[in-house]
C-alpha cells in the first residue's frame, strides 16, 4: 500500500489542523521532513508525542506536534492556517505520499485492520456526518450492539434459526431504518401551501431567526429560503417556498413567478416531510387540487395557521390524504410544542430506541433486501457473511 496523507480537520475552522500520514513508508517520509526540537534523531515509537518542525530543505514551514498513533500511522498537528497546511501537504506529496481525502484515508486504515468488520468501518466513516447527537448514538450503537450484534448472532445461529425468522428480522431492520435515517441524516422539510398563509412566518418562528421576508402581500416569497431547526431527536432542514397557486401561475406572464412555482414543486418532491400551511381563518377552497395530488403518499402534516383569528376552515372538510392536522399561530408562536409532537409521530421517531439494529449505508440496505428474499439457509448465510465482512462500496 502506498503512503497516504490527508487533512483530517475542516479548512480554516481552528487554530490547529491535523494531517494524517498512513501507509508502508509513513515513517520514512516523516524522517525526511521532521526535525525534533531536542535535536536527537527521533524515535517514532507508538504512543509517543514529539515536538519539532517540518522542514523543506533548509526552510522551516511550521512548528508541529507529531502523534505516533500506530506503526506507520502519524498525526501531524500543525497551525490551522490553510496556507501552512497546503505547504505541508505539497511537501508530503513531493516526498512520495499520495494525497487523499480524510474519508479515503480512514477507510484504508480501517480496512488494514484484521479481521475486517465492514459494519464497524461504515459506522466510523458515518459518525462525523450525522446531523444530530441521537444520530451519532444510533451509529455508534451499531458496532457492538444494533446491526453488528444482530449479524453476528445470525452467523452464530444460522443452523438453528429458521429462514423465516431471519427474513422477518431483516424486514424489521429495514423498517426501523426509515426513521433512523431521518435522525441520522436530517429531515428535509418543505414548507408549502397557498400564498399568504404564513409559511415564511413559520420558518422564522421554528428557526428562531428572521430569515424570510414576511409581508401581507401575496407572493412575497419567490426564491426558497432555508433554515435549521432542532426537534429532538430530529434536525429539520426547513425550506420556505413560494406560495403555490396553479391558477395564478397559469395566468401569470411573470417568468419569475412561474419559475418560483416550479421550484416550490421541486422542493416538495424532494422533501422527507411536508408542512402544508393553510390559513385557518379562510375557507378550505384555498387548497388547490395540484397540491393535494403532489403530497399524496408523502409524510405530510397540515398546519392550520392563524389560529388566533376566528376559525373558518373546518378540518373535517380536508381530503383524506391529509389526516394529520395541527392548529398553531406562527405569528404568536402558539401550538408549536404540539406541532413538534406531531412531526415526531409522523416521522416515526417518538420513543425511538437508539440501540435497535438499523442499516445506514446503501450497501447494507441492498444486502438486507436480498436477505429478505433469500431462498435457502445457505444463501442467507453468504449474504450475512458479506454484510459483516464484505468489501465496502
Ligand atoms: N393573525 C396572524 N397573522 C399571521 C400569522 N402568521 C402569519 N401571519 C400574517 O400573514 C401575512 C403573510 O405571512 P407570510 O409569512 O409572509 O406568508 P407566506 O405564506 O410566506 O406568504 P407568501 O410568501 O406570499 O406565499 C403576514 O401579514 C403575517 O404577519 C398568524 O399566526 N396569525
Ligand atoms: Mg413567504
Amino acid at each position: 500500500m502506498s503512503t497516504l496523507a490527508a487533512v483530517m480537520t475542516d479548512k480554516g475552522t481552528g487554530a490547529i489542523a491535523t494531517i494524517q500520514l498512513f501507509g508502508d513508508s509513513a515513517e520514512a517520509v516523516l524522517k525526511k521532513i521532521f526535525k525534533p526540537t531536542d535535536a536527537k534523531p527521533p524515535t517514532f515509537r507508538t504512543g509517543k508525542i514529539l515536538l519539532g518542525t517540518i522542514n523543506d530543505g533548509s526552510e522551516t514551514i511550521d512548528q508541529v506536534v507529531i502523534g505516533c498513533e500506530a506503526a506507520e500511522s502519524f498525526a501531524i498537528n500543525c497551525h490551522g492556517n490553510p496556507l501552512i497546511v497546503e505547504m505541508i501537504m505539497e511537501l508530503l506529496r513531493r516526498c512520495g505520499a499520495e494525497l487523499v481525502t480524510a474519508e479515503q484515508l480512514l477507510a484504508k486504515s480501517l480496512q488494514a485492520q484484521q479481521p475486517v468488520n465492514t459494519i464497524a468501518i461504515e459506522a466510523k466513516l458515518m459518525l462525523p456526518k450525522t446531523k444530530t447527537l441521537a444520530g451519532a448514538k444510533i451509529i455508534a450503537n451499531q458496532i457492538e450492539a444494533g446491526l453488528g450484534k444482530k449479524v453476528t448472532e445470525w452467523l452464530r445461529d444460522i443452523n438453528t434459526l429458521s429462514l423465516k425468522q431471519i427474513k422477518a428480522q431483516a424486514g424489521q431492520i429495514l423498517n426501523n431504518s426509515v426513521p433512523a435515517r431521518l435522525i441520522i441524516a436530517g429531515c428535509k422539510s418543505a414548507i408549502i401551501g397557498p400564498p399568504n398563509t404564513g409559511k415564511s412566518t413559520l420558518l422564522n418562528c421554528l428557526s428562531g431567526r428572521q430569515k424570510a421576508i414576511v409581508t401581507d402581500i401575496k407572493g412575497t416569497t419567490r426564491d426558497w429560503v432555508s433554515a435549521q431547526c432542532q426537534i429532538p431527536p430530529l434536525a429539520l432542514e426547513l425550506f420556505d417556498t413560494a406560495g403555490l397557486d396553479e391558477r395564478l401561475a397559469a395566468a401569470s406572464k411573470d417568468a419569475i413567478a412561474k419559475a418560483a412555482q416550479r421550484k416550490s414543486l421541486e422542493i416538495l418532491e424532494q422533501a422527507d416531510l411536508v408542512l402544508l400551511v393553510l390559513d385557518n381563518s379562510q375557507p378550505v377552497s384555498q387548497l388547490n387540487q395540484q397540491v393535494v395530488r403532489r403530497v399524496a403518499g408523502k409524510k405530510v402534516l397540515t398546519v392550520l395557521n392563524k389560529s388566533d383569528l376566528p376559525a373558518v376552515l373546518d378540518a373535517a372538510d380536508l381530503p383524506q390524504v391529509l389526516p394529520d392536522t395541527v392548529k398553531i399561530s406562527a405569528k404568536f408562536a402558539t401550538g408549536i410544542e404540539h406541532l413538534a409532537e406531531k412531526i415526531r409521530q409522523i416521522c416515526g421517531v417518538d420513543n425511538f430506541d437508539l440501540r435497535q439494529p438499523v442499516c445506514f449505508s446503501s450497501r447494507q440496505e441492498s444486502l438486507l433486501r436480498q436477505l429478505k428474499k433469500a431462498r435457502s439457509q445457505f444463501e442467507a448465510s453468504s449474504i450475512v457473511t458479506e454484510l459483516l465482512n464484505g468489501p465496502i462500496d
